[in-house]
């Protein structure tokens, strides 16, 4: 039986394999794609981003226990981790995390980019893949609101949560830049520390000047957590499913579905494009047009369309006479 079979049967080894095999990308991973994508759709995916420290993990790692409670079965990926998955800070943790990854129920892992731009959000994309052929009801996908490529990850979810906190040494701005913009549903979680009302007040602030007339037909739940006693997991839960509900009403699933599909094939169009016109294009004449670019005989732009064009047309731009004004 192929791995994808397996993966179909309910094996977790195969699950992980599969993962595995989607971090390496390339040919077999394409295949396994193929063969497991008719599989998937079902699973909700929900993306659980902000800044490093919030209490994403501990956050997950409740809300992955409320789920299995209400009977669904529960994947996590954390992608790029800062520091372990569990928060690696205290022993407890990771004690309470190992006790959750003996349940079948719950499927973990981490995943570290590989170098190349672009690179991680093809995995992590594919890795959810692998674990909604699975057949998991629940994905939940941690990422570090750091840069905009997480924002991207945390956006191919269906349902995203923005995790703030207070005593971040950041007064002034209560939450990351562009991760507010995201957010399905926001959590101020260290709800016990100082500071926590401060925090509050600032994204109700913000959340009531984002929509003066209220005509958002959802208004993103802002909710206090304390997610190392577990404290709001059980609300917090309830506002996953209730956006869920939402956009299955609404109709706007259909709609985030599709727009999904639409940057996703954008994006692997866009790459696919730029292996096979590297992958083409004679070293030779690629040092000659950086050197020209250099030293200042060809603007960049007129260089990279002379490629390009003959990517397109099989011929040089010399050839036809573009690419030569100066
Ligand atoms: N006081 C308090 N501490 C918390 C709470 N939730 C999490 N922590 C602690 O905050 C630290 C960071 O928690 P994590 O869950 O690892 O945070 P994270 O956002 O996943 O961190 P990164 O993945 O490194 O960005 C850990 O020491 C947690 O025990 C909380 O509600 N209150
Ligand atoms: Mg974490």
């Amino acid at each position: 039986m192929d791995l994808v079979d397996r993966l179909l049967a309910g094996d977790r080894r195969a699950a992980a394999k599969l993962v595995t095999a989607m971090e390496d990308g390339g040919l077999s991973a394409r295949e396994a794609i193929a063969a497991l994508y008719p599989h998937t759709g079902r699973a909700h995916i929900v993306g659980v981003t902000g800044s490093p420290g919030t209490g994403k993990s501990t956050l997950v790692y409740e809300l992955a226990k409320e789920f299995r409670g209400r009977g669904k079965t529960v994947g996590i990926i954390a992608v790029d981790p800062t520091s372990p998955f569990s928060g690696g800070a205290l022993l407890g943790d990771r004690i309470r995390m190992q006790k959750l990854s003996t349940d079948a129920g719950i499927f973990i892992r981490s995943m570290a980019s590989r170098g190349q731009l672009g690179g991680l959000a093809r995995a992590t994309g594919d890795a959810i893949k692998v674990l909604d052929a699975f057949g998991r009801d629940l994905i939940m996908v941690e990422t570090v609101g750091a840069g905009q490529s997480e924002v991207e990850i945390a956006s191919a979810a269906h349902t995203v949560i923005v995790v703030d906190a207070p005593g971040l040494g950041d007064d002034i701005q209560a939450i990351k830049a562009g991760l507010f913009e995201i957010a399905d549903i926001l959590v101020v979680n260290k709800a016990d520390r100082d500071g926590a009302d401060k925090t509050y007040l600032t994204l109700q602030m913000m959340l009531e000047m984002d929509e003066p007339g209220g005509a958002r037909d959802w208004r993103p739940p802002l909710l206090k957590t304390i997610a190392l006693q577990g404290e709001g997991a059980t609300v917090l839960a309830d506002a996953v499913e209730e956006h869920l509900a939402h956009l299955r009403e609404s109709g706007h699933l259909a709609t985030r579905t599709r727009r999904l599909a639409e940057e996703e094939l954008r994006r692997i169009v866009g790459q696919e494009l730029l292996d096979r016109l590297f992958g083409q294009v004679n070293g030779d004449r690629w040092h000659s047009l950086a050197g020209k670019v250099a030293e200042r005989q060809l603007d960049p732009y007129t260089a990279a369309d002379t490629l390009v064009d003959s990517f397109f047309h099989g011929l040089t731009a010399e050839e036809t006479g573009k690419g030569c004004r100066s």
